[in-house]
């Protein structure tokens, strides 16, 4: 038991360590957790009302008909009574009543989908995310830029095996199922760094397959997607460049649109990443360390190690692959949620 506490507190202490995001559906974000949170508030009040009022009847009868003192035998029978139990069946049935209504009112409200909402096609991979924006002309991966104040229609699907999209402090999950689509519709309104999670065991690494949302004002958002569609990739390093065909560039796109196959998550806007893999914070030695052994960074990513670079080719290499972004913009200073 003891040891089982000790493992949880410091389980909890490498979480707060880790990043300080506060991930919480009860700080709603977008309108969709708004009325996530309204229903959670009237379906507590309902269950603490029940609670109440039978663990206290419980607690009455329990007392009341004790066992006196002199008392010999059975005490008196008492077969059914009409009215109470009229009375416990129809008061449930109006509280589930209630609850339905509450229900069915807050999935119509979440499911409205406004003609001019923003699409973005996400596809979950074991362990990563990739966020492709058809209207708009661009792809990125494992961070998920979005402008706040304007709806979003996500069409959420999987490469491989089953995955959930979840981003708690904006929306409720959606499965992310191979050959079909699932739509999850929300509007951000607030400019932040969200904390993302897939939240459908998908395989070894399913507890790192974690992303980020980037809500951005809208003005900087339209800025940074008509740079993206008109990406071409800078080239900081020649050599790294080099390095980088002949090694990676057949997993890896840079060019910051979809590609036909996908297998590997997009490096284009890499240098404007506020995180690696999900999992680490975007830094040099985060990226040395993932080039190196990957699995060193995140046990189970499925990309092979290259330890065998020249010291000189890797850092023509970080080089390269940190000058992959478009100008103007800094990720990292946005509040994390
Ligand atoms: C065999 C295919 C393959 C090759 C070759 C490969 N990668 Fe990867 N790479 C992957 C996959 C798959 C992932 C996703 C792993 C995960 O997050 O679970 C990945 C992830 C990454 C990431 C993290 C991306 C992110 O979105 O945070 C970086 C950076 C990266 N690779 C760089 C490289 C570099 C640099 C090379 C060449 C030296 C390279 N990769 C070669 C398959 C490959
Ligand atoms: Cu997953």
């Amino acid at each position: 038991m003891r040891r089982v506490v000790a493992a949880l507190i410091s389980l909890l202490g490498l979480a707060l360590a880790q990043e300080s995001h506060r991930v919480a559906i009860t700080h709603p974000f977008s309108p969709f957790n708004r009325e996530t949170n309204f229903l959670l508030i009237w379906v507590l009040v309902f269950s603490v009302l029940v609670f109440g009022v039978v663990a206290g009847s419980l607690a009455y009868i329990t007392w009341k008909f004790r066992a006196r003192p002199g008392q010999g035998g059975e005490p008196p029978q008492v077969h059914g009574n009409d009215r109470l139990e009229v009375v416990w069946t129809v008061i449930p049935i109006v509280i589930v009543m209630i609850l339905f209504g509450l229900t069915a009112r807050s999935i119509i409200q979440v499911n409205q989908i406004p003609a001019n909402a923003l699409k973005v096609e996400v596809v979950g991979h074991q362990f990563w995310w990739d966020f492709n924006y058809p209207e708009l002309g661009f792809r990125n991966s494992n961070e998920l830029i979005l402008p706040a104040g304007v709806p979003v229609l996500l069409e959420i699907t999987a490469q491989d095996v089953i995955h959930s999209f979840w981003a708690p402090s904006l929306a409720g999950k959606r499965d992310a199922i191979p050959g079909q689509k699932t739509l999850l519709h929300f509007t951000a309104e607030k400019p932040g760094n969200y904390y993302g999670f897939c939240a459908e065991l998908c395989g070894p690494s399913h507890a790192r397959m974690l992303f980020r949302v980037i809500v951005l004002p809208k003005e900087e958002f339209d800025r940074f997607a008509q740079q993206a569609k008109a990406y071409t990739p800078p080239v900081a390093d020649a050599q790294g460049q080099q390095v980088f065909q002949q090694n990676c560039a057949a997993c890896h796109s840079v060019q910051g649109k979809m590609p036909p196959a996908v297998i590997g998550p997009e490096l284009g806007f890499l240098g404007n990443r506020t995180s690696l893999g999900g999992v680490e914070p975007f830094t040099t030695p985060n990226l040395e360390a993932w080039i190196r052994d990957p699995q060193s960074v995140k046990p189970g990513a499925k990309m092979p190690g290259f330890p065998q670079l020249s010291p000189g080719d890797l850092q023509a290499l970080l080089h390269y692959l940190e000058g992959l972004k478009v100008q103007g913009f800094d990720f990292k200073a946005l509040t994390k949620y």
